[in-house]
């Protein structure tokens, strides 16, 4: 009896010593503070740690903490990957709606805050429940907030089914559609209908901050197939009369998906633009094909401010590709922004996803990512005319004593 109450006794202290690590690791993760990584681009700083992972999430979303029923204090519902957040600022705190993804493959949403927005994210109590208003939807992911003229928060997602179409034992196939959530104060979000298109799948839905022309506005990408943009790709453009039902009629491509640049394979928008004094500001996420598979990097372009179809700047290449430990994850070499914060102060907290895996924040100013889009050469699509381009470069700085 005495040996039996001896190992009970140890397996208890098993119990609480593990308890006790995994919450004190998960503390010191929310205590880091995050540092400005030196050097860069000048156009933005990155910063030395993500800022929402998996190591984020309350152990109390994944552990059973009652000893009677989990003697091995054993993670019972993990949590595979925190990634492509959504932000907002709400009440001066930095508020990011992230994509969490269970073990079991499963996304959800769930909102972190920091009051500076660099570091020290701390997950709200519970996840989101979406109200579940879409019987056939099986995983919903990425949103972008916005604040609209209207008075509303919405937040626009990917809302996925499988296909009801796929042949028999095909167990992959799945449509993606745009659901639509509003919200006033972040707790309490009414599901109003899916966005309806003429497009078989919509996916990197976004609705534009104010009204154009007096209808909403939607920056869409209408794609063929759930992974292939096909003929449908680059970035759309769509007006509804009204947000439930929201139907766009008509899509025109406004910035489409170009051969041999890094927007090759397909194109999404990122979050809604910022409003700035020379126009629309863009970040979208464009995707090329590599031996190694989809590479997905970050980019920008400018829009008109009083018709934000029509883009003014194109500049080539990409704003943000990944780097280093970016580059490793569940889905390799790939960066994804669908969040942004612009401040007041004229500071802009870039919010992006490496390989499917966790939340990074870049920062920069308004005024630095208006000059980077106005004054960097558009991609000329040749190598001839590149290292014309290069050329002219070098000859100015030439011209005033840099170089050899
Ligand atoms: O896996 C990379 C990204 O793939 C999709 O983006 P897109 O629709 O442009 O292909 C999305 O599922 C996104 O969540 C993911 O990060």
């Amino acid at each position: 009896m005495e040996r039996v109450d001896q190992l009970l006794k140890q397996e208890k202290e098993l119990f609480e010593q593990r308890q006790t690590e995994v919450l004190t690791s998960y503390e010191n993760v929310l205590k880091r503070k995050n540092r400005k990584v030196r050097g860069g681009n000048g156009i933005y700083e990155r910063y030395e740690y993500p800022v929402l992972t998996k190591e984020h999430i309350p152990p109390f979303w994944t552990y059973d903490f009652s000893y009677e029923s989990n003697p091995f204090f054993m993670e019972r519902l993990g949590v595979n990957a925190v990634f492509n957040p959504g932000a907002i600022e709400f009440n001066g705190k930095i508020i990011l709606v992230a994509r969490v993804e269970g073990n079991d493959r499963k996304s959800f949403f769930a909102l972190a805050e920091s009051e500076n927005g660099v570091d020290q994210f701390r997950f709200w109590e519970k996840p989101l429940l979406l109200p579940d208003t879409t019987p056939e939807e099986v995983n919903v992911y990425d949103m972008r907030l916005v604040k609209h003229e209207d008075g509303w928060i919405y937040g626009l997602f990917c809302s996925e089914s499988k296909d009801p179409d796929a042949a028999a034992g095909d167990t992959s196939s799945a449509v993606a559609q745009c659901g639509i959530v509003r919200t006033k104060d972040l707790k309490t979000w009414e599901r109003l209908s899916n966005l309806k298109t003429n497009s078989a799948q919509q996916r990197n839905v976004v609705l534009h901050p104010e009204f154009v022309n007096g209808k909403y506005t939607f920056y869409t990408r209408p794609q063929d197939g759930f992974i292939e943009a096909g003929k449908g790709g680059g970035i759309g453009w769509g007006f509804s009369e009204r947000m439930d039902p929201a139907i766009i009629e008509e899509e025109k491509v406004i910035d489409p998906k170009v051969y041999h640049t890094i927007k090759e394979v397909k194109n999404g928008q990122g979050p809604a633009p910022i409003k700035t004094p020379q126009g629309w500001l863009h970040i979208a996420h464009g995707v090329r094909n590599t031996a190694a598979g989809l590479r997905y990097v970050i980019y920008a372009f400018l829009s008109d401010l009083n018709d934000p179809s029509k883009v003014t700047h194109r500049p080539g290449g990409h704003l943000i590709a990944p780097e280093g430990e970016e580059r490793v994850g569940d889905v390799s070499n790939v960066v994804f922004c669908n969040g942004v914060v612009a401040r007041e102060n004229g500071e802009v907290l870039i919010y992006y996803a490496s390989s499917d895996t966790r939340c990074h924040v870049a920062r920069t100013t308004v005024e630095r990512l208006v000059d980077y889009v106005m004054n960097t050469p558009e991609d000329p699509l040749r190598s001839h005319e590149c290292v014309l381009q290069r050329q002219a470069l070098i000859t100015k700085n030439l011209g005033i004593g840099i170089g050899t």
